[in-house]
């Protein structure tokens, strides 16, 4: 069923771009990134060599002295005070210095600023949205550079987890619970959110964007306040631009464009086709009927598919004839 495409008929992936730091880690975007980074850093320069000076003895000594046969003499010597404290001090003085470097760490990362700017964040098979206080909804997260912010976050589902790798920071979104988590962006530009939270076949697809905007006035094109007024884009987008960033962020992990069957019905030449519903009637698909399928997915089954698409209420009639625009382009 599914047919492999040329390259250049591949729809656009979304950038979910992670940027690299010279050591191998996600570049550090957010004022605590350095602090999570030392204390990892601190670990492996601690842990390696003792690693290497007690296992590497060990398996030496274990070869060397090997008993032979039945009736080796053991060596008598047995227990020596003072090396046993020597070696009972170091790791003690390690252990609770290791303590000390990764508390203070967490703590710096779990307590968020006074004033921190607030965004409610809801997980859900498979997006996130986004609800600022002013209302707008977003599927993706614009945050303002060096400004405290602060998430308060929620499934309506299954466990979630909300994980920006840039910033080292990360937290369980529970269905009935709200947890939080906050940052401050040092950096501008966008990167990558995943779900670090096995939730379901259409885990991996879970994947969204923050992009950190700079604070300003809002008129001024480009700030973080700008962006926010012309409801989370930095321009207002043509239809057909605006329902393709739709489809990434909420209906790319169920359908596909290139014929293949995720969980729904694939987009390839979903308008004008005809289609069986479960309830035995057919319809030819319609600006209407994508549009009920939207809001009211359980109104009409297609035959053979589980009923398991949610509802996406909250979608503007705007999102809505973007994504109507966007499916007429799927031939
Ligand atoms: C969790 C998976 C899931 C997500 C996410 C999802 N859908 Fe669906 N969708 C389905 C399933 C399963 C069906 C088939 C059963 C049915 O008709 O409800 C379906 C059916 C449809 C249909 C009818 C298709 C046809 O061939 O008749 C349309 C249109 C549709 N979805 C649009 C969307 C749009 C637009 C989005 C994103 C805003 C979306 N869906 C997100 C699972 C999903
Ligand atoms: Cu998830």
């Amino acid at each position: 069923m599914s047919q492999q495409q040329p390259a250049q008929e591949q729809p656009t992936e979304p950038k979910y771009e992670i940027r690299m730091a010279d050591d191998g880690m996600p570049v550090a975007s957010s004022t605590f990134a350095e602090n999570i980074d030392g204390v990892y850093w601190t670990w492996i320069t601690i842990a390696i060599p003792f690693f290497l000076v007690v296992v590497g003895p060990m398996i030496y000594f274990a070869l060397k002295y090997k008993r032979k046969s039945e009736d080796e003499k053991t060596h008598p010597l047995d227990h020596h005070l003072r090396l046993e404290v020597f070696w009972t001090f170091i790791p003690t003085v390690l252990v609770i210095y290791l303590f000390w470097v990764g508390f203070k760490a967490y703590a710096d990362a779990s307590v968020a600023p006074n004033g921190a700017y607030e965004i409610k964040v809801t997980g859900q098979m498979y997006n996130w949205t986004f609800e600022y206080p002013d209302g707008t909804i977003t599927n993706e997260l614009g945050i303002p550079k060096d400004k405290p912010v602060k998430l308060i976050l929620s499934s309506s589902d299954v466990i979630h987890s909300f994980f920006i790798p840039e910033f080292r920071a990360k937290q369980d979104a529970v269905p009935g619970l709200y947890t939080s988590l906050w940052f401050q962006a040092t950096r501008e530009g966008t990167t990558a959110v995943e779900c670090a939270e096995y939730c379901g076949d259409g885990h991996s697809r879970m994947l969204t964007t923050v992009e950190v905007l700079p604070s300003g006035p809002d008129d001024q094109q480009g700030t973080f306040e700008n962006w926010l007024l012309n409801g989370g884009v930095k321009t207002p987008l043509p239809p057909v631009q605006l329902g393709e960033k739709k489809y990434n962020a909420l209906c790319m992990s169920c359908h596909s464009l290139d014929g293949s069957r995720i969980q729904g019905p694939s987009f390839k030449g979903v308008f004008g086709r005809q289609e069986k519903l479960a309830d035995g009637t057919t319809i030819t698909v319609d600006e209407n009927y994508i549009r009920n399928s939207i809001l009211n997915p359980q109104g009409q089954i297609v035959e053979g598919y589980p009923p398991t698409m949610p509802a996406f209420g909250y979608l503007k009639d705007k999102d809505i004839e973007g994504i109507i625009a966007f499916l007429k382009e799927q031939k």
